[in-house]
């Protein structure tokens, strides 16, 4: 059985799905603090930060594999950081503690964020030295480093992507910083206009979400003897700036984007713009498939 925490969110939404057709629906228990509106499968109401009951579900339903997506994500970390901390990193420690106990596989996400404003912006690499600035960044590390010492001490084999901004039209998204990519085509298709948090030259990482949905089936499935990493793959697919977004959009919908740039400005300035994946391409074959294009054409498509 496999086991997804914070199933609900913007992943979680499309990975239950994913994981429902690779390996069938009686298969897979979704799970989040809140309950679901309309959700076709296994569903189990879960606070991943109270051990007892996170454990008790774990042992009742004989989880061999947690997809744990459970978090709190930058701009909710930055005004609500012991709320951050908590479900991050405590969640983590008891989702690992579970792991080791019932000898779980293990996917857990980390992401762009662990990055801080002093390694190279364009093309950053793996393996520089991790100095974020946001609670949420700090949360990041944290959990790659505890999943690294549970792969390492404790045989667990836990795997996870340092995932971009993420591009998706099944859900809205709320509290990340990069949300205002999703937003802009949301609001240019209902109404014509959007108001941008960040700058129009703000240029960040990102990802459509089938390809990150596809990255992440393929890691869990590669071979534990080719992967030079477990926790923490860099992932690339593109970067534009959110004018260009705007334009791209712009070739679709009569649309106008205002930039009011708020606090998130601060947090995206801290992020790189473009990311190195090679060690995912060349441990695990990753390659996307969309360009900005191709997304914005899937993106209007469906929105529409
Ligand atoms: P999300 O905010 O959309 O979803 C997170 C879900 O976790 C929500 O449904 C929420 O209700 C649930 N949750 C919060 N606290 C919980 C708790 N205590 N117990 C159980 N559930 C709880 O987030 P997402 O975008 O789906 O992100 C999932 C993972 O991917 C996170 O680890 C995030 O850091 C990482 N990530 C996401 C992106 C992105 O762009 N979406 C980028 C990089 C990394
Ligand atoms: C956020 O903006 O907080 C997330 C992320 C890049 O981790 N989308």
């Amino acid at each position: 059985m496999i086991l997804v925490t914070g199933a609900l969110g913007q992943i979680g939404t499309e990975l239950v799905i994913a994981l429902q057709e690779k390996y069938g629906k009686d298969k897979i228990i979704a799970s989040d603090l809140k309950e679901p509106e309309n959700y076709d499968g296994k569903f189990i109401k879960c606070d991943v930060t109270n051990f007892e009951t996170y454990e008790e579900i774990n042992e009742k339903n004989g989880i061999k594999t947690v997809y744990h997506l459970a978090a709190i994500l930058s701009a909710t970390g930055e005004k609500n950081p012991e709320l951050c901390k908590k479900v991050n990193v405590n969640g983590l420690e008891n989702v690992l503690k579970v792991a080791k106990k019932y000898d779980q596989r293990l996917f857990c996400p980390s992401s762009i964020a662990v990055f801080g404003p002093d390694v190279p912006k364009e093309n950053t690499s793996q393996n520089v030295e991790l100095n974020p600035e946001t609670v949420y960044g700090m949360t990041k590390v944290k959990g790659e480093e505890l999943c690294d010492l549970y792969f390492n001490e404790h045989d667990i084999d836990v795997r996870g992507i340092r995932y971009p901004g993420l591009i998706s039209w099944k859900h809205r998204p709320t509290g990340g910083t990069t949300d205002y990519a999703v937003e802009m085509y949301f609001d240019a298709v209902a109404k014509g206009e959007y108001e941008c948090f960040v700058s129009k030259d703000t240029r960040l990482p990102m990802m459509f979400m089938d390809d990150a949905i596809r990255a992440t089936i393929q890691l869990m499935d590669a071979p534990l003897e080719s992967l030079n990493y477990h926790s923490n793959y860099n992932l690339s697919s593109m970067s534009f700036s959110a004018e260009e977004l705007a334009n791209e959009i712009s070739s679709h919908v009569d649309f106008n984007c205002i930039y009011k740039p708020d606090y998130r400005q601060d947090i995206a300035n801290t992020w790189p713009i473009s990311i190195d994946d090679k060690d995912a391409r060349s441990d695990w074959n990753w390659e996307p498939k969309f360009d900005i294009t191709k997304m914005t054409e899937e993106m209007i498509t469906n929105l529409r």
